[in-house]
């Protein structure tokens, strides 16, 4: 690479600084420098070109992942400006690549910036983390290029030759003396991709992954916007009217909102502050909520729906089977909560609400029969919750009068500690019986379970109360459930699902997974799941100790390993498992239960669009893709704690 020189002034010495200040704290300024932060580094870069579609100048945005992890994105926009900047004395393109939070500020006359990352950092960290950048822009009929090393300029912005049309095109390579990993994961992008495709109306983009020999590619452009958004989310339930409900207010608070409402029995809402999903919700949320429930019940009342005797239907009740997508713009979001992704300013409710109570109170009135369906599915939802109450008072009667309110089968464990207590729900009664046996009691409880598991997607919460599979679930974990569901108050800091590496046991899994996503969802939240692993494969022989393979992989690994050791395959005994119950205390004790050697997965919920899909598709009507994905395994279930 070339050599820079440059003589330094007050102004480039203090960009200097700002650069070397990302660099010292990466984390400050992207989250963090795990491949999350890695993919904040392409965020920031697109944000700026979905910028250019909400000013209304780019339509297309190209994003490719090149062999190395190069990244490179390009836009059809105006191109960043090449003028020199009155306060910097340098390109304004440059200024935007080297000052830190330029953006915006630099720009003039597009407003305010509204998309943006969480960190809403933009190119100039970009520019620092990357051991190079190239930028290249087509504007005025010219093409220019400018070239970075760490944030320091290496080749000012200078013509390059003459373009047809107008654009940005940014490439760069991310430190990997800053970043944990380079390695891109393609559908985290991909995902993200297709998000901001829906919520930026009719914005193309596109991303190709050229790392591999078949290149990966998908293209999202979604004309209807936030209705194609939900009509995606909606599109293996079943609807209760054919096209989402539309509202839209343009003005000092952006808000758009799509509504659908399907058969099932889950509240599905998401919400978004400038195209960044806001999973803990906030005052948007809020003013959504508390309008739908209002608006629901006023026309239910007007139209008699409701009779005066009747009590008001309650938000729950209204947000059963709903699917809706909530979009606004702010110009100064303030995101508060653990992740930074709730939304905290207090103006933003009372717009939401007044916009939903105006447009929506409307759409009901302009369609008579929609309403009605929604409306009947609301007051059966609120029977349901009646029924619930009732049931859940008998069986708290009834487990009152027994001595004590665990159920029977559970053999609990002696501590009551719920962070060193772990509860096995264990698939069968011989398993059961070994796991009691070989568990330490002192912190280890058993649960076994078996016969085929009520399909939960399927019924509603009063069904649940009653249902002898789950109801020692429920009793076992002690926290409630459905909207009662207080992480706060679990038993165990470990709720294990132990079951054969099998399809029956991929079955009672997934069954058991989609209770807790649907009914005790902070658990999976707070990282309480898990899944237990037991071995597929014995490998033996005399005089050697014996040794248990978790995957195929383990067990090639291991006949390698035993190999180099002068032990060959024809010395080894093979035992395959089939199920739990094939092991003796012991061996289940070592292999699957003891926390120095067994492997558990945490079951987490980073990706809740993701798994309402696939529970959707696991328990919908269609049999053959659940086949399919029980065999494929879980996808939504990530790695190893220990
Ligand atoms: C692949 C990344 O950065 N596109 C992009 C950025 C800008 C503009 C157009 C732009 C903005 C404005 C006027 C304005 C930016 N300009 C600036 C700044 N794509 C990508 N496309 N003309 C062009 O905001 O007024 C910052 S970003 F500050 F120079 F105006």
């Amino acid at each position: 690479m070339e050599k820079y020189e440059h003589k330094y002034g007050a102004e480039q010495i203090q960009v200097l600084e700002g650069l070397e200040a990302v660099r010292k704290r990466p984390g400050m300024y992207i989250g963090s420098t795990s491949v999350r932060g890695l993919h904040h580094l392409v965020y920031e870069i697109v944000d700026n070109g979905v910028d250019e579609a909400l000013a209304g100048y780019c339509t297309e945005i190209n994003v490719m992942i090149e062999p190395n992890n190069i990244i490179s994105v390009e836009d059809n926009g105006r191109g960043i400006p090449v003028e020199i900047h009155p306060k910097t004395k340098i390109s304004t393109a440059e200024t935007v690549y080297t000052v830190l939070h330029a953006g915006g500020k630099f720009g003039g006359d597009s407003g305010y910036k509204v998309s943006g990352g969480l960190h809403g950092v933009g190119a100039s960290v970009v520019n620092a983390l990357s051991v190079w950048t190239e930028v290249t822009i087509k504007r005025d009929g010219s093409i220019y290029q400018m070239k970075f090393e760490k944030g320091k300029t290496v080749q000012k912005l200078e013509k390059i030759g003459e373009a047809k049309g107008t654009g940005t095109k940014v490439r760069f390579l991310a430190d990997d003396t800053i970043f944990e990993t380079l390695e891109y994961e393609y559908e985290v992008l991909e995902k993200r991709f297709r998000e901001i495709a829906f919520l930026t109306k009719g914005l193309k983009i596109t991303i190709e992954d050229q790392r591999e020999e078949t290149p990966k590619k998908a293209e999202f452009c979604f004309e209807g916007g936030l209705i194609s958004f939900v009509e995606f989310l909606n599109k293996n339930k079943e609807k209760l009217h054919k096209t989402p409900i539309y509202i839209e207010k343009i003005g000092e608070v952006p808000v758009e909102i799509a509504i659908q409402y399907t058969s099932s029995y889950s509240e599905n809402i998401y919400s978004f502050v400038n195209n960044i999903n806001t999973i803990e919700g906030g005052t948007h949320l809020e003013g959504f909520k508390r309008s739908l429930t209002k608006v629901f019940n006023d026309y239910a009342r007007s139209h008699n729906i409701l009779k005066e005797k009747d009590q008001n239907l309650q938000g729950e009740d209204i947000r059963e089977g709903i699917t809706a997508v909530i979009s606004v713009k702010v110009k100064e979001p303030q995101f508060e909560g653990q992740t930074k992704t709730k939304l905290g300013n207090s103006e933003v409710t009372g717009v939401v609400q007044s916009m939903v109570n105006e447009s929506l109170s409307t759409f009901l009135e302009e369609n008579p029969s929609i309403a009605k369906t929604i409306l009947e599915k609301c007051i059966s939802a609120s029977r349901a919750r009646e029924a619930a109450r009732k049931a859940r008072e008998l069986a708290r009667k009834k487990n009152s009068l027994e001595t004590s309110t665990l159920p029977g089968k559970l053999a609990d464990c002696s501590s009551k500690n719920p962070d060193e207590c772990e509860v096995y729900i264990v698939e069968g009664d011989s398993a059961g019986g070994s796991a009691k046996q070989g568990r330490d009691r002192k912190f280890q409880a058993i649960l076994p379970l078996w016969g085929k598991m009520l399909n939960v997607e399927k019924a509603r919460a009063d069904k649940i109360y009653g249902n002898d599979k789950l109801n020692p679930v429920i009793l076992a974990v002690g926290a409630g459930i459905g909207s009662e569901f207080d992480v706060s108050k679990i038993r165990y800091g470990k709720v294990i699902i132990m079951a054969d590496a099998d399809v029956d046991g991929s079955h009672i899994r997934t069954l058991l997974l989609t209770f807790f996503f649907r009914y005790m969802r902070p658990l999976i939240e707070n990282g309480n799941v898990y899944l237990a692993q037991p071995p597929l494969y014995k490998l033996s022989k005399k005089g050697m100790e014996d040794r248990y393979c978790y995957t195929d992989e383990d067990l090639e690994k291991a006949y390698k390993e035993l190999e180099e050791k002068g032990i060959s395959r024809d010395q080894l005994g093979l035992q395959r498992y089939k199920g739990l119950g094939e092991m003796n205390p012991d061996q289940l004790w070592e292999t699957t239960m003891n926390p120095e050697t067994r492997i558990l997965i945490k079951v987490t919920m980073e990706d809740a669009i993701k798994a309402d899909e696939i529970f959707t598709l696991l328990m919908g009507d269609e049999v053959e893709p659940r086949r399919e994905f029980i065999q494929s395994n879980a996808k939504y279930v990530k790695n190893l704690d220990i």
